[in-house]
C-alpha cells in the first residue's frame, strides 16, 4: 500500500503496520483534567476526535492492528518521578482529587479515552508514565512480537506525546507516519513546528499526511 505523504509516498503493508492513537483521554481534552491543570485552553484538541474516529474505523474495517496509550501511573504514584509531579505552579498536581477523579492516575475516569475513540476488544492498551510510548513499557517487545515495522501516528498533544513516542519508535527501527489532522497541540505553533520538524531533512523522524490521504490509500487497495 501506498499513501501519499511528505516528503515522499509513504510505503506499508497492513500485517505490519499499527495505527498508534496517544493519549485522547479525558484528561488531556475536557476540562477539570491534566491539561486544564496545567492552564491549557483544553476545547483545540477536541476538534480532531471525529477525524480520528473516522481512520479508526476504516483501519478496524481493513483489519488493522490498532494500539492506544494512555499517560497514567499507579494509583501509589511510585511510577511518578518527584520531578515530574512537582514541576510547575499546576492548579491540581499528578495524583490530586479532580473533578475527573485523581488526575492522570490509572482507573479514574480522566484516564479514560474518550467515548468516541473507545479501545474495542483486543486492540492493545497501554499504560504509560512517561510522554513516550516506549519508556516503561512493554510495548516494543509487544510490537516485536508480531513483527511490526511501521507505525501511523494519532493523538495528543503533537509535540509532547506524539512526538515523543514518534522519536523513540524511529530510534527502534519503526518508520513513522503522522497524521496531521488527527493530532492536535494547546499551542498551534507548535503543532506546525512539529509537524514541519519530522518531515524535513528528508524524514528525518517520519512522514506526514492527512487522514484523507491515508483513507484513500486504502480505498486504492479496493479495502
Ligand atoms: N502537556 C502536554 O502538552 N501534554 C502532556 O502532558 N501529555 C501528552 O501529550 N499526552
Amino acid at each position: 500500500m501506498r499513501a501519499e505523504a511528505q516528503p515522499f509516498p509513504f510505503e506499508f503493508e497492513l500485517a505490519s503496520t499499527v495505527l498508534a492513537v496517544i493519549d485522547m483521554q479525558r484528561d488531556f481534552i475536557e476540562p477539570g483534567g491534566f491539561g486544564d491543570s496545567l492552564g491549557n485552553d483544553v476545547s483545540r484538541l477536541s476538534f480532531i476526535v471525529p477525524a480520528c474516529a473516522r481512520v479508526l474505523s476504516a483501519w478496524r474495517k481493513v483489519g488493522g492492528l490498532v494500539l492506544h496509550t494512555r499517560e497514567a501511573h499507579r494509583a501509589d504514584l511510585s511510577d511518578c518521578p518527584p520531578a515530574k509531579r512537582n514541576r510547575g505552579q499546576p492548579r491540581l498536581r499528578i495524583g490530586d482529587p479532580g473533578p475527573m477523579g485523581r488526575i492522570l492516575v490509572s482507573g479514574e475516569p480522566g484516564s479514560e479515552i474518550v467515548d468516541a475513540l473507545a479501545p474495542a476488544a483486543g486492540e492493545w492498551v497501554f499504560d504509560k508514565p512517561g510522554k513516550g510510548m516506549f519508556y516503561a513499557t512493554r510495548v516494543h517487545e509487544e510490537l516485536q512480537a508480531m513483527r511490526v515495522k511501521r507505525l501511523i501516528f494519532a493523538g495528543v498533544t503533537t509535540e509532547v506525546c506524539v512526538q515523543t513516542s514518534m522519536r523513540e519508535a524511529n530510534d527502534r527501527g519503526y518508520e513513522c507516519l503522522l497524521l496531521e489532522d488527527c493530532t492536535e497541540s494547546y499551542f498551534p505553533e507548535f503543532k506546525s513546528a512539529t509537524l514541519e520538524m519530522v518531515r524535513a531533512q528528508g524524514g528525518i523522524v517520519g512522514w506526514t499526511t492527512s487522514s484523507k490521504l491515508l483513507l484513500a490509500a486504502l480505498a486504492t487497495e479496493g479495502l
